[in-house]
């Protein structure tokens, strides 16, 4: 089976997937940005249940139920702040995707969201994210046979959308 995959512009709360990916910070208690956006969809569970997980460092990532999302799961994963490219964030990015896919497929999903991982708040530029995102997918998929038939790169800007088209060549 050949994974598909696609991006479109959405808000990733409201993606029906069975994981949506969330851009979290190591304590896993919320914060803003697309982590205050699912905590606040999923509702106060999350972050009960996240206080259970004893965080998570840079490049992991670790599930969750989605409670009142529509997605059955939440990964929260906890991308790199960048800092000009020499403190091995393009390495930690990766890692991040890999990460939440291996989640994914050891609970045999079969959908997954991510949203652009660190290129808000942690200010990592949109283009070579875009690219570490894309080719980090692509490999993993070719490589690891799991159960995932898709992933979706979920993208809140325009600009983000018109980023992941031309990489997919969409
Ligand atoms: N749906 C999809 N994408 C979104 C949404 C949404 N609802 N909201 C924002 N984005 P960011 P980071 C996009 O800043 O850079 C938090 O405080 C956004 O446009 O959410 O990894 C955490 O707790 C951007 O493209 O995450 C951490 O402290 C992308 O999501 C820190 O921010 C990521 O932007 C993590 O920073």
């Amino acid at each position: 089976m050949t994974v598909q995959l696609s991006v479109r512009q959405d808000d990733i709360t409201q993606l029906a997937v069975d994981a949506i990916v969330n851009a979290a910070n190591s304590s896993l208690l919320g914060g803003g940005g697309v982590d205050g956006a699912i905590h606040r969809a999923a509702g106060p569970e999350l972050v009960a249940a996240c206080r259970l997980l004893n965080g998570c460092k840079t490049g992991q990532a670790k599930i969750t139920p989605g409670f009142h999302l529509p997605a059955h799961y939440v990964i929260h994963t906890v991308g790199p702040v960048w800092n000009g490219g020499q403190s091995n964030e393009q390495e930690l990015l990766a890692s991040c995707y890999r990460e939440s896919l291996q989640r994914a497929c050891e609970h045999d999903l079969q959908s997954i969201a991510f949203p652009a991982i660190s290129t808000g708040i942690y200010g990592f530029p949109k283009q070579p994210a875009a690219e570490i995102a894309v080719q980090t997918v692509q490999q993993y998929c070719e490589e690891k046979p799991c159960s995932l038939e898709k992933v979706i790169f979920c993208c809140f800007s325009g600009e983000d959308l018109a980023i992941y088209k031309a990489l997919l060549s969409i």
